[in-house]
Order: C-alpha cells, then sequence, then structure tokens
C-alpha cells in the first residue's frame, strides 16, 4: 500500500463538523443498503421458486423496497455525502457554514421522507415499485414521503451552490477545483431532473391518491417521471464519473489525463441528458414516432461524453503504467495496484461499465427495444449499470472516506476483505446479470413474481435461470454484509491520518478554455433543447381528451 498518503507526505485532518456531516449520510446510506439488500435475497428466492413469504409478506412489497431504499434511498445519500465531502476537501478545507447547516437540513429532510416512505411500504400500502406507475396507487403519505426526499435533496444542492458561487467569488479568474466543479454540475443535472418528478408527485399524483381528483393522466405521468427518470441514472453515474476522473489517478499515483476533457464531458452530460426520456416509453402508444426519434437521437449524442470519459480513463492508465516502466501495447496494465481495494473496486465497476453501456446502446434502438421492452434483459441491464459499475465504485469510494472523515486508518486487513466483497460482488452479478440477459431474451418478463403461467413449457424452461438469479441474489447478500462488517470495523480501527485522495493534472495537458465554466451557456442549451423535446408532445399529451385512469391497489 504505497500510493497511500502515510508517512512521506503527512494528510490533513478532515474538518471535524463536516466530516460529521459526511459520515451521518454514509451511515445512513449503508442502513438503505442492508435493509434494500435482506427485501432484494428474499424476493429473489420467491421468484426462484426457492421459498414462500410468511405473514402475508408480498413479492411486490418487497420488490418495491429493494427498488426504493438500493436504487433511490442509499445512492442519493451516499452521493450528497461524497459530493459534500470533495467540496469541503477542495474548496479550503471547511464548507462555508451556511452550507454546512443547509447539507444538515437537506439531510433531516430526506431522512423523514425516507422514514414515512418506507413504513409505509412495510404496511403494504405502497407496492408500487421504484417507479410508482399510475394507476398503481399508493398511499398519499408514500408521494408525501417522496416530494420530502427531493425537497431535501434541493436543500443539499443549494448548499453546495453556495459554497461554489463563494469560492468563485473570492477566487476571482481562477479556474474552480475538478472536484467542486463536477459535484456541481452532477446538482444541476439533479435540480433540472427533479423538476420533472416534483410536478408529477404534486400536481397529480398526491391530489388523485387524496381522492380530490378521481383520474389521472397516465401518459403524462409517465412522461412526466422519464423526463425524471433518465437523467436520475447520470445522477448515480457522474459521482462514480467524479471517482474515476479525479480520485483514481491519485490513488494510482498518476495525473488526471486533461481537465479540460474532463469538464466538457460533464457539461455534454448536463446538456443531453434530459431531453432523452422517452427511450423508456418506445414501446408506449400516444406519443409521435418524430418525437421518439428525436429523443433517441439525442440519446445516442448523450454516449459520447462516457466514450471520452472511456478515452480519457485508459490515457490516465496509460500515463501512469509507461511511467513505470510498463511497455509494449498493454505493459501498462500490470502496473496498476491491483491490490489496494480504493483502486480495485472501482476499476471493477469500469471494466463492467462496458458491457452495461454497450446493453444501454441495444435499448435505446428502437427495433431492438421491442424485444427486450419489459424482459428481464433490463433488469439485468440495471444491474450492471447502477448495481455494479456504480455501487462498485461507491463502496470503493467508502474504503477510503469513511477513515478520512473519522481520522482513522485502513487497515491492511480491512482492506483484503474489500478485495474478497469486491470480488464476491463481481461473481455474483456475473451470473445474476448474465442470467438476467439472456432469460430475458426468451421473454422471460420483469417486475413479475414466482409463476409458471400453467406449466407452460416456454415457461418451465425460465425457471432454472430463475433459480440462478436466486443464488447469486445470496452471494451478494453476503456481499452486502462483508460490506457493513468493513464500515463498522474502519469505525473502530486505529486512529490516522488517511489521505483525501485528489489528482492533479497531468503537465502536459492543454489549459482549460474558461467556456467550459460558463454555466449560463451550457444550461441554456440543455433549456432548448429540453423545451422542444417535450413542448409538442406534453401539449398533446395534456390537450388529447383520452379520459384519465382511476387508482389500482392490485396488491
Ligand atoms: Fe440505461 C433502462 C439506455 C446507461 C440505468 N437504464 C435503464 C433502467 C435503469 C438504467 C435503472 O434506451 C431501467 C429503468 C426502469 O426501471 O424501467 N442506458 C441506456 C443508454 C446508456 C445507459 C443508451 N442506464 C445507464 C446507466 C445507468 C442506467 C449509466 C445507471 C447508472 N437504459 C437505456 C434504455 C432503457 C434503459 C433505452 C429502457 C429500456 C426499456 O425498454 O425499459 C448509456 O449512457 C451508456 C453509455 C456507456 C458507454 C460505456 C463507456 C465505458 C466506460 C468504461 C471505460 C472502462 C475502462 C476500463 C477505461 C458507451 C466509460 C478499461 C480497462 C480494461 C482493461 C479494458
Ligand atoms: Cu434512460
Amino acid at each position: 500500500m504505497t500510493t497511500r498518503g502515510k508517512g512521506g507526505e503527512k494528510a490533513e485532518r478532515f474538518d471535524r463538523q463536516d466530516g460529521a456531516l459526511v459520515l451521518a449520510h454514509l451511515l445512513f446510506a449503508f442502513t438503505a443498503l442492508l435493509l434494500g439488500g435482506i427485501a432484494g435475497v428474499l424476493q429473489g428466492l420467491v421468484r426462484g421458486g426457492l421459498i414462500e413469504l410468511p405473514a402475508g409478506i408480498g413479492y411486490y412489497q418487497l420488490l418495491t423496497a429493494h427498488g426504493v431504499l438500493m436504487a433511490l434511498i442509499f445512492t442519493t445519500f451516499f452521493i450528497i455525502g461524497f459530493l459534500y465531502s470533495g467540496m469541503s476537501k477542495t474548496l479550503g478545507g471547511k464548507l462555508l457554514p451556511t452550507s454546512l447547516r443547509m447539507g444538515w437540513i437537506g439531510f433531516v429532510l430526506m431522512v423523514i421522507g425516507t422514514v414515512i416512505g418506507t413504513v409505509v411500504i412495510l404496511l403494504n400500502k405502497a407496492s408500487v415499485l421504484y417507479t410508482f406507475y399510475a394507476p398503481l396507487k399508493a398511499s398519499p403519505f408514500f408521494y408525501i414521503a417522496l416530494a420530502l426526499i427531493v425537497v431535501g435533496s434541493w436543500v443539499s444542492g443549494f448548499g453546495m451552490f453556495y459554497n461554489y458561487r463563494y469560492w468563485k467569488k473570492t477566487h476571482k479568474g481562477k479556474l474552480s477545483p475538478l472536484f467542486s466543479f463536477m459535484a456541481v454540475a452532477t446538482m444541476i443535472l439533479w435540480q433540472i431532473a427533479t423538476i420533472g418528478v416534483a410536478a408529477e408527485v404534486l400536481l397529480q399524483l398526491i391530489p388523485w391518491s387524496f381522492g380530490w381528483v378521481e383520474t389521472i393522466n397516465v401518459l403524462l405521468s409517465r412522461t412526466l417521471f422519464w423526463y425524471f427518470g433518465h437523467p436520475l441514472v447520470y445522477f448515480w453515474l457522474l459521482p462514480a464519473y467524479i471517482c474515476w476522473y479525479v480520485i483514481i489517478p491519485k490513488v494510482i499515483g498518476g495525473k488526471i489525463f486533461s481537465d479540460a476533457l474532463a469538464r466538457l464531458s460533464f457539461m455534454l452530460f448536463i446538456v443531453f441528458s434530459i431531453p432523452v426520456g422517452f427511450h423508456h416509453q418506445l414501446m408506449e402508444p400516444g406519443i409521435s414516432p418524430f418525437w421518439k426519434y428525436f429523443q433517441v437521437v439525442l440519446t445516442f449524442m448523450v454516449i459520447v461524453p462516457s466514450l471520452m470519459t472511456a478515452f480519457s480513463l485508459f490515457a490516465s492508465f496509460e500515463l501512469y503504467g509507461r511511467s513505470k516502466g510498463g511497455k509494449g501495447l498493454f505493459g501498462w496494465f500490470k502496473e496498476l495496484p491491483w491490490k489496494d481495494v480504493r483502486f480495485f473496486a472501482p476499476f471493477m465497476g469500469m471494466l463492467v461499465f462496458i458491457p452495461a453501456g454497450a446493453g444501454g446502446i441495444i435499448n435505446a434502438s428502437n427495433q431492438m427495444n421491442a424485444v427486450v421492452h419489459n424482459t428481464l434483459w433490463v433488469t439485468g441491464h440495471f444491474h450492471l449499470t447502477v448495481a455494479t459499475s456504480v455501487a462498485l465504485t461507491f463502496f470503493g469510494i467508502t474504503y477510503w472516506l469513511v477513515p478520512v472523515v473519522t481520522g482513522r486508518t485502513l487497515t491492511p486487513r480491512m482492506n483484503k476483505w474489500g478485495i474478497v466483497q469486491t470480488i464476491l460482488w463481481c461473481v455474483g452479478m456475473f451470473f445474476m446479470s448474465g442470467a438476467m440477459h439472456t432469460v430475458g431474451l426468451f421473454g422471460s418478463p420483469r417486475r413479475t413474481a414466482y409463476t409458471t403461467y400453467g406449466d407452460h413449457p416456454d415457461a418451465l424452461s425460465w425457471i432454472p435461470y430463475h433459480v440462478a438469479m436466486a443464488v447469486s441474489g445470496v452471494l451478494l447478500f453476503l456481499a452486502v454484509l462483508i460490506m457493513i462488517g468493513c464500515i463498522i470495523g474502519m469505525l473502530r480501527a486505529p486512529k490516522g491520518h488517511e489521505e483525501y485522495p485528489i489528482g492533479e493534472v497531468a503537465e502536459s495537458a492543454e489549459p482549460t478554455p474558461a467556456l467550459l465554466e460558463r454555466w449560463s451557456v451550457w444550461i441554456g442549451v440543455c433549456i432548448v433543447l429540453i423545451v422542444f423535446a417535450y413542448t409538442i408532445p406534453l401539449v398533446g399529451m395534456i390537450g388529447s381528451g383520452v379520459p384519465g385512469s382511476p387508482g389500482f391497489e392490485m396488491w
């Protein structure tokens, strides 16, 4: 573990108050991961036909708890905690008191929302899955809980913007630190995206579930959801990219390939990642093919910044490996610090993102979407993207961030457990998502409990894959337990100074053009594209004259 900032360069102590805010977010996130993991393993066993649930617990109830706690709660808490930590680190070693306070207010609002939402799900009043599609109708308190979480995240986001603006004002003409720039970009994306879900929840779902209005415009609600739902996946991805761009070069002892390229890719995400929601609605009636086509074109545009990221990462690795004397086309490969979990876990995330991204491109292609839509293939896709690429990166971050904010050390023993946990996660996800992708192509639907469809031979041939999913779910649950064990271990590790790894830009890189910090330009282009891609379809939906739907409780 030579690259760690022990000995030679002495790491600065992370600010105590800021550390408490970050730690609170991380601990809450991992509690959600544990609960979501319990729901996940049980639901996998049910679907595989291996167990039956006691005490009236329902499959869809568990599926909702799993999706909400993992995809929405774990990620949001982790991300906000991580972004605050990097703002504190790179904007002068301490958050402004106002920003810190806003971070806490946001945290408390989100905690209240999460607790209410979880209770409502456990009471079986909201088995509507993590996408809460109408006309499935949950208790109004479920939607109120969602609103609180969104509002809490806004307050936290504004806390970050406030700190960033202060820094820009007091450092006139200077380029902002890359981490903080990326954190702000991520939260801007989030603010713009959540307007859609906030409108859906406040204007449609809450009045309807309270019974103030009888019916709901289903197509409109799904469209508002996916206006949010696609950028949501980039809200998960961009913090992982921050780690790949900014943290990993430092962990391996190398340099960031290009500051300008990194900033450009984040700006392109702001521009292109929102007006693309229709790629989740390609099979839906009521949207004209032109607008679907237009949004698919933009979907293919948003692949570009990911390809730029792949290029940039390869370049960083190669620069480093060659500086260590790696020869030939791939000689640099073996110079990387494979035994350091801070590198290994995110690296496995990157590796998995290659097939995961390829799957996304398949999904976005209209004719192929007809084959995979609503099958387990899609579930396989997001277990590779968010549950492997993103989750493994977040785990990798946790292994140094918890020691940093608590003033403790990542012991070699914990590091070894981290490697074991990463391998277990990769093996579990390989089999789980492999089985999902394959059986999805055979037609096995997603969001469906155990059934043999009256012993239909096709459905029977799917069952071995569902069993494979259940068994790999058990492996993944073990990995969750190891992760939780490691966090507890790190909280009790010997005191010390772990370094917060922030990479530096390679000397050979070109200077960054100032245009890349001109937020108004990029947000302006983003708004123009959103208005163009959504206005006519939304007007059509609102004035369509199609009668609304009453609510249904199918569980
Ligand atoms: Fe997706 C459905 C299209 C990316 C998550 N996606 C979902 C759902 C989720 C999700 C949760 O067009 C399900 C929603 C639901 O419940 O219904 N997705 C895409 C496309 C991309 C994409 C085009 N998705 C993601 C990411 C996610 C995510 C990221 C989470 C984090 N997705 C779709 C579509 C659907 C969909 C349709 C709807 C399907 C349906 O019918 O319902 C792209 O952004 C992907 C671009 C990525 C790449 C890969 C770049 C590779 C990199 C790694 C480099 C590695 C290195 C290491 C350097 C082009 C950056 C190398 C080292 C070596 C040694 C080799
Ligand atoms: Cu999408």
